[in-house]
């Protein structure tokens, strides 16, 4: 990541903060769990702000070691992965759209974001009962020509740890597996991800597929990505819209029949 980018932000660490130890213990009382004396808030930002800024300077190592850190010293690791390495991803966005940075600084950032989620993504399972799988089949991916994966995977992750079985197809997923996947798992859930505005339609186009093999009156869909907005699912004629990972579960829940 350019110099210039990074002072742009003030984003270079400060004395202060080269000069603390990693990770200190009382973060995890810290990190999230609201209970924390100043001090501790104090070294839950900083634990945050550094996260942040591993994705921001694109290092995957760091990003990972601050995770592993962070879970070694009982951090909330949705707390990390919201406010720090999400935050991080979003500044590398917005840094690229204003043209700051460049795509190879954009893939540096999605490589620690992942570094970090390969670490974190186990402890997001076993903070909320292990993920054992006793609920509907929910098949999700990233829809075709879009290979942005970070935001379907945390909605994975979070349906998988509240019990859902995941049927994860990944990215760039042509509109016919998702359809032919529901019915071969039986799944009464679709879950499709678009973060392009592009790539959107293709989320449309999974729905009326759906309608033509005749499968539209069993099978749900649940649509998301950041560009994704309530308005565009009822237009498209989705079940379920969620704007985060979070509120993917509650959505699941109902489109499942599942209590809320
Ligand atoms: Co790309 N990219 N990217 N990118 N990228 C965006 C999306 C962009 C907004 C950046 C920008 O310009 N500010 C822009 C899109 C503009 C637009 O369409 N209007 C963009 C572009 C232009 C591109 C390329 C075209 C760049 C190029 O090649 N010139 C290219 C496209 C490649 C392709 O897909 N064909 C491209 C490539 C890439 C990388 C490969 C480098 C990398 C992706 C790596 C990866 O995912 N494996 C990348 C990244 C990292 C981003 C940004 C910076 C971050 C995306 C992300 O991971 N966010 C992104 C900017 C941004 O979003 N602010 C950007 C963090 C993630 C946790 O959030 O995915 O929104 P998000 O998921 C959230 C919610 O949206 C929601 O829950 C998640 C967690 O709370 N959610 C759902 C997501 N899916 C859901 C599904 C649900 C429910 C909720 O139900 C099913």
């Amino acid at each position: 990541m350019s110099g210039a980018a990074l002072k742009s932000l003030g984003a270079e660490p400060t004395k202060a903060m080269a000069k603390r130890p990693a990770v200190e213990q009382n973060w995890a009382r810290a990190a999230g769990r609201g209970s924390a004396d100043a001090g501790g808030v104090m070294e839950a930002r900083e634990l945050f702000e550094r996260q942040r800024q591993a994705v921001l300077d694109g290092d995957a190592a760091r990003a990972a070691a601050l995770a592993r850190e962070a879970v070694s010293s009982g951090a909330d690791p949705q707390a990390c992965v919201d406010r720090g390495y999400v935050a991080g991803i979003r500044e590398v966005g917005r840094l690229f759209e204003e043209g700051e940075l460049f795509l190879p600084e954009l893939m540096q950032g999605a490589d620690a974001m992942k570094s970090a989620m390969d670490v974190l993504r186990p402890e997001l399972l076993r903070a909320r009962g292990g993920g054992a799988a006793s609920g509907p089949a929910v098949v999700i991916g990233t829809v075709q020509g879009d290979i942005h994966d970070i935001g379907k995977m945390l909605v994975a992750t979070m349906l998988e740890a509240h019990g859902f079985r995941l049927v994860d197809l990944g990215s760039d997923v042509p509109d016919a597996r998702f359809v032919e996947a529901a019915e071969r798992e039986a799944s009464p859930l679709l879950a499709l991800s678009a973060l392009l505005t592009t790539t959107m339609p293709g989320q449309g186009r999974v729905i009326a597929l759906l309608r033509e093999r005749g499968l539209r009156d069993r099978v749900r869909v649940l649509v998301g990505g950041a560009p994704v907005t309530r308005g565009y699912a009822a237009e498209i004629g989705a079940d379920g819209y969620a704007p985060s990972a979070v509120e993917a579960v509650a959505e699941a829940r109902r489109l499942t029949g599942l209590a809320p």
